[in-house]
């Protein structure tokens, strides 16, 4: 029996590089659990939870906060990427919550990267609207995530200010061997290029998936071929 009211997560990071020098440019910070029997356990078995028991806010601020504060020190160039989940965006104190941690640990807002996916704009648009202005005014930037698996990816790219997209690891696995993805890929490269808007992609598994990035103009790469989620400290300096 484990009380989830006591929990604390850890943050595990994934560098995030560029796809031609391969130099680090920021990490996106994936929660874990390490749980007392099972050991490290993913996100997609606790968020559901803490979400069901009201606990997702508290959780999130958590880790959030420590990776904040392990990376204030580290080269003012390196970004932290955070997920927000669809419930989130429904708390109206979000925002200011988020600027709140970013004076306690002294972290610029610049540096942060809000990652939304478009699943979370669905529910109510005008009121995600405000949260995602709120975070723009102070500074801090928005990345669309896994981009291509929602449903009005258009339309969200053009309404809401978002500096960064995210294209979905489902779409970037064989890119390099299958005529679909490489396709996909090819499109929300040159929609993204005729809006200005730097691109991830996510999960590049394979040299001959970095390599057709490349070759196609992909700014941003993250994966397991660069780095696993490790935790936080294990990349520090
Ligand atoms: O880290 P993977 O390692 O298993 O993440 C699974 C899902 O959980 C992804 O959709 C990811 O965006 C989400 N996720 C990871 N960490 C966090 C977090 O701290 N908060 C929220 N809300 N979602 C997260
Ligand atoms: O929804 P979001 O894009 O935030 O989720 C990222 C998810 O992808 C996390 O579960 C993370 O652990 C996982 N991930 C990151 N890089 C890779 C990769 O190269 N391959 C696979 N299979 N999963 C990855
Ligand atoms: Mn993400």
């Amino acid at each position: 029996y484990v009380n989830l009211h006591h929990i604390r997560l850890l943050s595990y990071t994934e560098p995030i590089v560029t796809c031609e020098t391969g130099e680090i440019v920021g990490f996106e910070v994936l929660a874990r659990w390490n749980h007392p029997l099972s050991g490290i356990i993913g996100p997609d078995v606790f968020i559901p939870v803490a979400e069901d028991i009201g606990l997702i806010g508290r959780l999130s601020e958590q880790v959030i906060g420590e990776a904040l504060r392990d990376a204030a020190a580290w080269d003012p160039n390196i970004k932290i990427s955070v997920n927000i989940s669809p419930s989130q965006l429904t708390d109206g104190w979000l925002a200011q919550r988020i600027v709140r941690m970013l004076a306690e640990t002294s972290f610029p807002a610049e540096r942060l990267v809000v990652e939304i996916t478009e699943s979370s704009l669905f529910a109510d648009i005008e009121f995600a609207r405000s949260i995602v202005t709120s975070l723009k005014n102070q500074g801090i930037r928005l990345a669309l995530d896994d981009f291509g698996t929602g449903f009005s990816s258009l339309s969200h790219l053009r309404s809401l200010p978002f500096d960064i997209i995210k294209i979905d690891r489902s779409f970037v696995t064989n890119v390099s061997s299958n005529q679909q993805p490489a396709a996909i890929v090819r499109a929300v490269l040159s929609l993204s290029s005729a809006l200005h808007l730097p691109v991830i992609a996510e999960g590049v598994e394979t040299e001959n998936e970095r390599a057709f990035l490349m070759r196609e103009g992909c700014h941003e790469i993250q994966g397991y071929l660069i780095g696993r989620p490790q935790p936080i400290a294990s990349y520090a300096n």
